[in-house]
């Protein structure tokens, strides 16, 4: 209703006190539920804490995670939807941007953020979905999440129960996640509900700051190997080293001409480009795609007395990634070949 959106964005211009106020005339059960989940809440953050970074150490980065059409939806509740470990392949993708039943530019918009608001394919008055949106972090310095929804919901990040709130009007909370995000798959999850009638849409922002940590991945050197022997002595002798895809990392989004190991990159270089090649197998037969590299030994800073050996690399995203597994380095002397 654009009575409701007008009446709602006077309240948030009004500043902080006004929804602080709001938030406190929240149910207590409610409140109580989400301070036992999540101890460092704000009902409310000024805006320009996303602008200030004066205290940001070197390197420090701000990722956002918004609303658009990559959400995922049902319409129906299945049991353990909000979870990481749901499968939502087939749910069907969000309209993004989508007022619901209204206009699209009728939504209030979550301040200073490019999330847009999203609805299902077919609104309809008063309709529930089941929304999530999967992503991979770095264990971050800090995480908020901006929710803005017309008009009730129950925000779970990675299956806990971060907010919920039945007031039947559009609401707008910044609540602190930093204790919620992992490093690797995370899922946001929200319950959103058209109580009210009218427009119906939901918008978030997940603001990730800190400096980047590279998300840990499985690798395996000499694949199929163990243990990981090398002739130190060999320095023309090539290591493969695989990137494994597991349930919760994908090896194919991995950028491979920004892989390293122990220093060396890749050796098989296409002679036209100069570039490295890339080689996508399933090296462990597990059914999934990983990635292999080739690494000459000469080229990487192992020496006799390593035990192991580190692979660093950034997904096509720009995530940086870390890997690492034992090594047995053989010395049969004689100094170089
Ligand atoms: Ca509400
Ligand atoms: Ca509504
Ligand atoms: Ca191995
Ligand atoms: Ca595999």
């Amino acid at each position: 209703m654009k009575r409701l959106h007008n009446w709602f964005t006077t309240v948030l211009l009004a500043g902080a006190l006004l929804i602080a106020t709001l938030g406190l005339l929240m149910p207590g059960a409610t409140q109580l539920t989400f301070a036992a989940q999540v101890a460092s809440s704000t009902v409310y953050s000024d805006a320009a804490t996303f602008t200030t970074q004066a205290n940001a150490p070197p390197n420090s980065q701000v990722v956002h995670i918004i609303s658009d059409v990559t959400v995922k939806y049902s319409e129906t509740l299945v049991p353990g939807w909000e979870t990481v470990a749901f499968d939502d392949s087939t749910w069907l993708n969000v309209v993004a941007p989508s007022g619901g039943l209204c206009d699209p530019s009728v939504p209030s918009r979550i301040p200073d953020s490019e999330a847009l608001p999203v609805w299902s394919q077919t609104p309809q008055q008063f309709q529930t979905i089941y929304a999530r949106k999967t992503f991979i972090a770095a264990l971050p310095t800090s995480a908020t999440i901006q929710t803005f929804v017309d008009d009730d919901f129950d925000l779970y990040v990675n299956g806990v129960l971060v907010r919920s709130d039945w007031d039947g009007v559009a609401s707008y909370f910044v609540d602190d996640i930093s204790a919620l995000v992992q490093n690797g798959v995370n899922v946001i999850a929200i319950k959103a509900s058209d109580t009210f009638g009218g427009c119906q849409n939901l918008a978030f922002d997940v603001t990730i700051s800190g400096v980047p940590q590279a998300v840990v991945v499985p690798i395996d050197i000499k694949p199929g190997s163990d243990p990981n022997s090398i002739n130190c002595n060999n320095e023309n002798g090539v290591i493969a080293v695989a990137i494994l895809t597991t349930e919760d990392f994908d090896a194919t989004t991995v950028d491979h001409t920004t892989v390293t190991f122990e220093g060396a990159s890749e050796t098989h270089v296409d002679k036209k480009s100069g570039e490295p090649r890339r080689h996508e197998e399933d090296v462990d037969c597990d059914g999934d795609t990983d990635l292999v590299f080739h690494f000459r030994l000469g080229d990487t800073d192992l020496t006799c007395d390593s035990t192991e050996a580190i692979l660093t690399g950034e997904t096509f995203d720009g995530q940086a990634i870390e890997g690492t597994d034992a090594v047995r380095m053989i010395d049969r002397g004689g100094g170089k070949p």
